[in-house]
This record gives C-alpha cells, sequence and structure tokens, in this order.
C-alpha cells in the first residue's frame, strides 16, 4: 500500500513494502518551554531553524503541532506552515485537533499533506474528514473513541474498521489513510508495547494499511528511554509499521538498519549513505 504524500515539487511515499518514513516530532511545544516561547513570541526563524535541522537530519515529513495557551492557533499554523514551506521541500503533518487549524495548515501547505489526525469520535470523523476529502489529502487514524483508548488489540482493530468505514462513505480511498495504533507507555502498563505490537500485526493482516507511530510515547516516565525507543522501532517495524513521528536525529540510524536487516535496503546504499552523511571523520 502507498500513501503519497507532497509539497509542490516532492513526493514522498508511504509503503508497506518499502524502506521506513521518518516523520520529525519536534515542531511540538509540549516539553519544550523554548518553542512554546518561540510561537507565543511569533519568532518564526527558532522553528525555521528546527525544520532545517530535522530535514538535514534525515527527516522525510515534518510535523507540526503549535499547540500554546492563548494564542490563536489557526492563525500561527496557517503563518509556522508557510514559513517551513518556504524553507524547506519535504511534505508536512499537520498535528492538531482542531478542525479550524487542520484547514488553516493544510490551505497554507500547497501541496498534499499528512492530517494528524482524526480518530472514531463521531465529532472528529464529521469535522476533520470533510476536509480529508476536499483537499484528497492523506489522514492519520487514530485509534481511540468517545470510550477511550481500547484495551485489548481486537478493540482497536474495531475503532480503526469505524473510520475506514466512514472515509470510504465519503470516496476516501484506504490509500489516503495511515492508522495510528497509539503507544502507550510501558512506565504505566507493562503489556502497553505488546498490545500495540499485536495491533500492528493484525491492521497489516486485515487492511494492509499503512501504520504509524508516536514512537517516543512507549518510554515516558522511565530511564534510558533512548534503549527502549531502540527496541520498540525495531519490533513495530518488523510487525509492520511503515511509518514513525519520532526524534529524526537519534532514532535514524536505528531505522536505516532496520531496513537493511528486513531486506528494504538494496546494497545497504541507504545505511551507508546516511552513515556517511552522519558519522562525523574521527581524523
Ligand atoms: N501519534 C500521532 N501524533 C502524535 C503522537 C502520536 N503527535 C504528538 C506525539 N504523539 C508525537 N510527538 C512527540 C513530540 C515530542 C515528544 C514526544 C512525542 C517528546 N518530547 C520531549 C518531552 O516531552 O520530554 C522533549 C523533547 C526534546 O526536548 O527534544 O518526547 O502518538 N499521530
Amino acid at each position: 500500500m502507498k500513501t503519497i504524500v507532497s509539497t509542490q515539487t516532492n513526493d514522498v511515499t508511504i509503503d508497506t513494502e518499502g524502506p521506513f518514513t521518518m516523520i520529525g516530532e519536534k515542531i511540538n511545544p509540549t516539553g519544550r518551554k523554548r518553542l512554546a516561547a518561540a510561537l507565543t513570541e511569533g519568532d518564526l526563524d527558532y522553528v525555521v531553524d528546527l525544520a532545517v535541522r530535522q530535514v538535514d537530519a534525515g527527516a522525510d515529513i515534518l510535523d507540526v503541532n503549535v499547540g500554546v495557551p492563548g494564542v490563536d492557533e489557526a492563525k500561527l499554523m496557517g503563518e509556522v506552515v508557510g514559513a517551513v514551506t518556504d524553507a524547506v521541500d519535504v511534505p508536512l503533518c499537520i498535528d492538531s485537533p482542531s478542525h479550524e487549524s487542520v484547514g488553516a495548515g493544510v490551505a497554507a501547505c500547497g501541496g498534499r499533506p499528512l492530517i494528524n489526525s482524526v480518530n472514531g469520535e463521531e465529532a472528529s470523523m464529521s469535522a476533520i474528514l470533510p476536509i480529508v476529502k476536499e483537499y484528497d489529502a492523506a489522514v492519520i487514524g487514530l485509534l481511540l473513541d468517545e470510550d477511550g483508548i481500547p484495551e485489548t488489540a481486537a478493540a482497536r482493530v474495531a475503532v480503526a474498521t469505524k473510520i475506514i468505514d466512514r472515509a470510504a462513505s465519503l470516496g476516501i480511498p484506504l490509500e489516503n489513510i495511515v492508522i495510528d495504533p497509539l503507544v502507550l507507555t510501558v512506565g504505566a502498563a507493562s503489556d502497553a508495547g505488546r498490545v500495540t505490537l499485536d495491533t500492528i500485526a493484525k491492521l497489516t493482516a486485515e487492511y494492509g494499511v499503512n501504520i504509524n507511530l508516536g514512537a517516543s510515547n512507549v518510554s515516558f516516565g522511565l530511564p534510558d528511554r533512548h534503549t527502549l525507543n531502540q527496541a520498540f522501532l525495531g519490533l513495530a517495524m518488523g510487525a509492520g509499521a511503515s511509518c514513525a513521528i519520532t526524534d529524526v536525529a537519534k532514532l535514524a540510524p536505528t531505522i536505516r538498519a532496520a531496513d537493511l536487516l528486513r531486506g528494504r535496503d538494496a546494497h545497504g546504499m541507504r545505511y551507508i549513505k546516511y552513515f556517511r552523511a552522519h558519522t562525523p571523520k574521527d581524523d
């Protein structure tokens, strides 16, 4: 299954059969005071710098979330998307629960974005899916609904079915949907990783759909987060995930390694290219 997103001049294919797609997570003020302040002050240079650094680190797509209290989020989303689009040539993942902000971001990006996100709640599906249809955009479907995040893999797949069927009724094809099974921290429930991995396997068997993860969520509240994030990404890729919203500078080496190991990197060219571009010379 291929999900194509684009800028005006550049296509990126999220592909269940291809190498893993990396979505840079850093334009998101959650837990980042410096960025929250920059967004509040309208300091777009700081945001553009985050964009450039993530693309230099290998990001294929950039997530853009501007949710800080006390700002006109839709207006700011349009401005940030415009500034990022002028600075880097990668498609964007427009991250907001508000349909006004999503609409402003989609309108400002010029290409075909990934909308982050719709979920199985009636209010979300009825607000977001018409925008997906209008712009022929791609969308991330989060596996939660009015009852919260289901505890079992089967119940999460049932939410995926609800989102996929509703989208189909509006004429949105499965190719334009990327399912996010949701990752909770294993710090709170030690089978949280297992449930997500089982959900990925079931979705892959049933729908063959592209699957995204917010991969760093798995390690919240635990020591040595990087080791957990690396192990989880490798397992999730093995189970069928095809993209992640992640810290690309930290996790690209793991992702390039896992692609080579699962036969998605002919002659190791991507692994070697990444290593050459990002390993400092020690002479
Ligand atoms: N699925 C989808 N979208 C998502 C998520 C998801 N969007 C938001 C989030 N989850 C993914 N993005 C982030 C962004 C930052 C962090 C984690 C996930 C993060 N921040 C550090 C912190 O809060 O401690 C600070 C990072 C830093 O300083 O560099 O970990 O699951 N569809």
